[in-house]
C-alpha cells in the first residue's frame, strides 16, 4: 500500500486495477505480478523525468529538503557511485579479491541512510556501502573486506552500522533481537518532549532474501512483539540469476499484511521518495507502532558481484530501460530545471569524486596486509584459551618456515 491510511483502508477502487496490487491479466500470465511496476501504490516524490510530484502524506517528511540539501544528496550519491566504479576497477586489476557493486541502487541507500537519526541502528547485507557512507564509515574501511585483508574494521557501535552479513538473510535475525531489546529497553514510544531519545532499527536485505527462512521468522517476531524495525527491502529485480518472479508470485511489499504490519512500495531510484519513506518508517517505529516493511523498488545495474556475468541470463533491453530511471540524473535535471544548481556545482561535485577515488585508490594499494596469526582475533568477545591455543601451535607452524634470518 503507499500509505499507512492506505493499508489501514486498502483502495480496491477500478483506478488500482492494474496496479501491482491488481496485476492484469497479461501480467498473470507472464508471471510478472511481483516485478510489474508502477500503478497508484508506487510512492514517488521524483520522477526519471525529474519532476516533483506532490504527496499530501510523504511531503512533510521532506519539508526540510530545500535546494541545498538536495545538492547533498546529489553529492553522496555521485561519491558513492564513484567509489563503486572505483572499486570494480580495482578488483579487476587484482587489488581486490571481489566486489559487490552498488550501481543504480545509489538513491535507496542514500534516501534511507540519511533517513536516520543518531541514535537508529543499521543492520547491512553486503551491497550498503551507500549506507555506510551515510553512517559516517569511511569507504576506506570497508575496502578491507574485499581485499580480504580484515572483516570489517569499522567502529560498529560508534556508527551503529552493523558488520556486512554475507549468509543471506541472517541478519533480519540480528536485527529483530536487536529491536526487541530496543523495545524492551523502553527506547520507544516516550515523548519527543522527555528528551525525544527514542530509537528504531533498519534492516537492508534483498528480493531473493525475501524467500528465506530467517527473514520470514524476523517478520513474525518483529510483528507480535512491535520491535521498532524497519525492514528495508532493495528489490533490485534479481537474486544473482533468479528474477524476483521466482521469488513471489505477489508484491513484496503486500507481503507485510500477512505478518500484521504496513508494506509499501516506493521508487528506489527516487531519494527523495526513499527518504520522505523511510523518515516515516523510522518515525513509527520510534512511536512504539510496530515494524514496517519497505519494499524499495530498484535495479541492480551491474553484476551481482565481480565474479558474475550478467549477460547470461538477462537481456540488454532491461538494462537499457532502466537506466531512464537513473537515480543520480533525475536530481540533476530536477536541479538544473528549477536553478536549484549550476554547471560550477556539478564540475565541482565531479572532481570531489575524483578526488576521492584517487585517496581510495590510493590507500587500496597501501593497504599493509594483516599478520596471518589476524584470523585468530576477534573470535569471541572475551580471550579463549581454546583459540589462543591455536594461534600459539600456528605461530610455531609458521616458525618452522624461518630463514637464518628470522623472517618467515
Ligand atoms: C543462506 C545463503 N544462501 C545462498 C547464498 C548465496 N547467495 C549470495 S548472494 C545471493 C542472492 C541474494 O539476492 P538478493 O537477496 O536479491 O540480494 P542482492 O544480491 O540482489 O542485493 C545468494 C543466493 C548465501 N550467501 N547465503
Ligand atoms: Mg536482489
Amino acid at each position: 500500500m503507499s500509505s499507512p491510511e492506505q493499508w489501514a483502508q486498502p483502495d480496491q477502487g477500478a483506478d488500482a486495477a492494474a496496479t501491482a496490487g491488481q496485476p492484469s491479466a497479461e501480467q498473470v500470465i507472464a508471471g510478472l505480478r511481483a516485478t510489474t511496476e508502477g500503478g497508484a501504490d508506487l510512492i514517488q516524490l521524483l520522477t526519471p523525468e525529474g519532476e516533483r510530484v506532490e504527496s499530501p502524506i510523504f511531503d512533510p517528511y521532506v519539508a526540510d529538503v530545500d535546494d541545498a540539501s538536495l545538492r547533498e544528496l546529489y553529492r553522496d550519491m555521485v561519491i558513492v557511485r564513484r567509489a563503486d566504479r572505483e572499486a570494480n576497477a580495482m578488483q579487476r586489476q587484482g587489488q581486490l579479491g571481489i566486489w559487490v557493486p552498488l550501481l543504480g541502487q545509489e538513491a535507496a541507500q542514500i534516501g534511507s541512510g540519511r533517513a536516520m537519526r543518531p541514535k537508529d541502528m543499521a543492520f547491512p547485507s553486503y551491497r550498503e556501502h551507500g549506507v555506510g557512507y551515510a553512517r559516517g564509515v569511511d569507504f576506506k574501511e570497508l575496502l578491507g573486506i574485499f581485499r580480504c585483508s580484515d572483516q570489517g574494521q569499522w567502529d560498529f557501535a560508534k556508527h551503529r552500522f552493523h558488520p556486512y552479513t554475507i549468509v543471506i538473510g541472517n541478519q533480519v535475525l540480528n536485527a529483530c533481537g536487536y529491536a526487541m531489546g530496543q523495545k524492551f529497553e523502553g527506547k520507544v514510544g516516550n515523548q519527543e518532549s522527555d528528551g525525544g531519545d527514542n530509537e528504531a532499527t533498519i534492516c537492508y536485505f534483498g528480493d531473493g532474501a525475501t524467500s528465506q527462512g530467517d527473514v520470514h521468522e524476523g517478520f513474525v517476531w518483529a510483528a507480535v512483539y512491535d520491535a521498532p524495525l524497519v525492514f528495508f527491502c532493495q528489490n533490485n529485480q534479481w537474486a544473482i540469476s533468479e528474477p524476483t518472479e521466482r521469488q513471489s508470485r505477489l508484491p513484496l511489499y503486500q507481503r507485510a499484511r500477512g505478518y500484521g504490519f504496513p508494506g509499501m512500495r516506493v521508487d528506489g531510484n527516487d531519494v527523495l521518495g526513499c527518504l520522505a519513506v523511510t523518515r516515516w518508517a523510522l518515525d513509527t517505529c520510534r512511536k512504539g507502532n510496530g515494524p514496517v516493511l519497505i519494499e524499495a523498488f530498484t535495479y541492480r545495474m551491474d553484476a551481482h558481484t565481480t565474479t558474475d556475468d550478467p549477460t547470461r541470463y538477462r537481456l540488454s533491453d532491461e538494462l537499457e530501460a532502466w537506466k531512464l530511471k537513473d537515480p543520480i540524473e533525475r536530481v540533476r535535471v530536477h536541479l538544473t530545471r528549477n536553478g536549484g544548481a549550476d554547471a560550477d556545482f556539478f564540475a565541482e561535485v565531479d572532481n570531489a569524486a575524483d578526488e576521492f577515488a584517487a585517496e581510495l585508490r590510493d590507500f587500496c594499494f597501501n593497504m599493509p596486509d594483516p599478520p596471518p596469526e589476524r584470523i585468530f582475533s576477534n573470535v569471541y568477545a572475551e580471550p579463549s584459551p581454546v583459540v589462543e591455543a591455536q594461534r600459539e601451535e600456528f605461530l610455531s607452524y609458521l616458525d618452522g618456515f624461518a630463514t637464518a634470518g628470522g623472517e618467515r
